[in-house]
């Protein structure tokens, strides 16, 4: 059945808002814009057809008030909605509202994001769908005896988690029998407190997993298709840092096995729209010998997305809309085909020389890289004050080429032409990580970047400036100096140094 889409309103802020917004435009659909106080002057309220006001710049007093989005996006005529990620995106009850006001919600129904909302229902319709997962319970635990017992099953070490978490929160790792009790606790009251319930479950703790996902696509008659993985190991504390598509460690074979257990998953929940199902993956390096296990599905179009973009050549946030109207994929499997591959920096207005605390405030100057294979989705301008009452990525930094090794010699090439004047921002960050041996085999894990931050590399090769003479050496620093005038005063900051503020400085010389 197709449904009428003309006007949609975009439920978020930022890149992400932008992003949508282009590919309604492209597509020839209206748009209406929403934005907190913060973000009067935002770009998204900008290049938005029109933007209503929702309130102060708290989320909980703007982009999370449900209510007040349908009905402003009933006022404005809006006949779907996309949330993008975040805010409203996995809020079941919100959907539902949606679908009840004739409103198409942009994203699977409201009973799909419910049962895979739930890591205990989602691991029960993992084991309906025949898809491999973590061993351990599949419901929550009544007490620490059942702990004690399913944790004696499987063997230690194990991991207890939220039932309703997700991003690490209520996660416990538990090495041996006696500290389970009070981990127990620690897990089911700061569930408790973080999502109104203190459901825990036990897995088996895998150490030193890879985080490889899988991008799905299905549409409203059972048609359901992957797109290739995402490789996602790089994160510090459970913030995905750099992302790259295809993954290095993933075969033809171990793709195709992955991305058949997703779509069969999907298709068990009643899955429409775009969705990711998280896989942790050990033995990447004995080729043949790799296991995958399913950790939980996103239902919502993610951050990454781009990678996923570059190396299939389609666009997913086309797709998405004209799913949600009703039309047919019109793909099958052996159309999708990868091609070259894509790496995405997470840049950040936060400050690495002091434990990445955010730093938010007024941009003064902005060069913005470009040039061939490269693809920047931001949402920030010189002048612009980066609020902080959101999340403080400012950008997301895509380069594509025929090879790994070609997107990130890409990569460098686009971070040595990024400025960003005013505020702190970890760009120097993916300079030393771009560089780093580790990195360019492709020997990464979710541990990898902790320890690489823990142990810089002070004595990595410098390039030499011995040809270049003094003046010219000069005029370089000055410009610098001018471009970045608040970064170059952290260069030369004294008091307590890191190791980390010392190769800064050197980059930035070197720079
Ligand atoms: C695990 C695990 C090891 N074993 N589960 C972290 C976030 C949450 N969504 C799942 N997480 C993990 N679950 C078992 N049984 C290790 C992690 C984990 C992790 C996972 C993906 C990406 C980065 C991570 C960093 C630390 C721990």
């Amino acid at each position: 059945m197709l449904r009428s889409i003309k006007k949609v309103l975009i439920a978020n802020r930022g890149e992400i808002a932008l992003r949508l917004i282009r590919a309604c435009r492209e597509m020839g659909l209206a748009t209406v814009a929403v934005y907190s106080d913060a973000d009067r002057g935002a770009l998204h309220v900008f290049h938005a057809d029109e933007a209503y006001r929702l309130g102060p710049a708290a989320a909980t007093a703007s982009y999370l008030r449900g209510n007040l989005i349908l009905e402003v996006a009933q006022k404005a005529g809006a006949d779907a909605i996309h949330p993008g990620y975040g805010f409203l995106s996995e809020n079941a009850d919100f959907a539902e509202a949606c679908a009840e006001r004739g409103i198409k919600f942009i994203g699977p129904p409201a009973s799909a994001m419910r049962v895979l909302g739930s890591k205990t229902r989602a691991r029960q319709a993992a084991d309906a769908a025949a898809m491999p997962r973590v061993p351990g319970s599949v419901t929550g635990l009544a007490d620490v005896e059942e702990a004690m017992t399913v944790a004696a099953e499987i063997g230690y070490p194990v991991m207890l988690k939220a039932a309703a978490g997700g991003g690490g929160k209520g996660m416990r790792a538990v090495y041996r029998r006696e500290e389970l009790a009070s981990a127990f606790s620690a897990a089911s009251s700061e569930a408790e407190r973080s999502f109104g319930s203190g459901e825990v479950y036990l897995e088996k703790l895998i150490e030193r997993p890879r985080h490889i996902e899988i991008q799905l696509m299905a549409d409203d008659y059972g048609a359901c298709i992957y797109l290739g993985e995402r490789e996602c190991s790089v994160q510090r504390r459970h913030q995905k840092v750099i992302e790259e598509a295809p993954s290095a460690l993933v075969s033809e074979d171990l793709r195709r096995r992955m991305g058949e257990a997703a779509v069969r998953l999907a298709l068990s929940a009643g899955y429409v729209n775009a969705g990711t199902v998280e896989f942790l993956v050990e033995g990447t390096d004995r080729p043949g010998e790799e296991s995958f296990y399913f950790l939980e599905m996103n239902t919502r179009l993610q951050v990454e997305h781009p990678v996923t973009e570059m190396v299939t050549g389609l666009d997913l946030v086309q797709m998405q809309l004209r799913v949600a109207m009703g039309e047919p994929l019109g793909l099958r499997q052996e159309d999708i085909r990868l091609r070259g591959h894509a790496l995405e920096c997470r840049i950040y207005a936060e400050d690495p020389e002091n434990q990445f605390f955010p730093s938010p405030g007024l941009i003064t100057r902005l060069v913005q890289p470009g040039g061939p294979g490269i693809r920047e989705d931001c949402a920030i301008y010189a002048g612009w004050v980066v609020p902080l009452d959101y999340d403080p990525m400012l950008s997301k930094l895509v380069a594509f080429a025929e090879t790994r090794e070609a997107a990130i010699d890409r990569m460098q090439r686009a971070l040595a032409e990024y400025v960003i004047g005013g505020i702190k921002t970890n760009i120097g960050m993916f300079r030393r990580i771009l560089m780093d041996e580790d990195f360019r085999a492709a020997r990464i894990d979710t541990g990898y970047l902790e320890r690489f931050l823990a142990s810089p590399p002070l004595d990595s090769p410098q390039e030499p400036v011995t040809d270049v003479p003094d003046d010219v050496v000069a005029i370089a620093v000055a410009w610098f100096t001018s471009l970045a005038e608040k970064d170059a005063v952290a260069l030369t900051e004294v008091g307590a140094e890191s190791r980390w503020a010392i190769a800064a400085r050197r980059e930035g010389l070197r720079g």
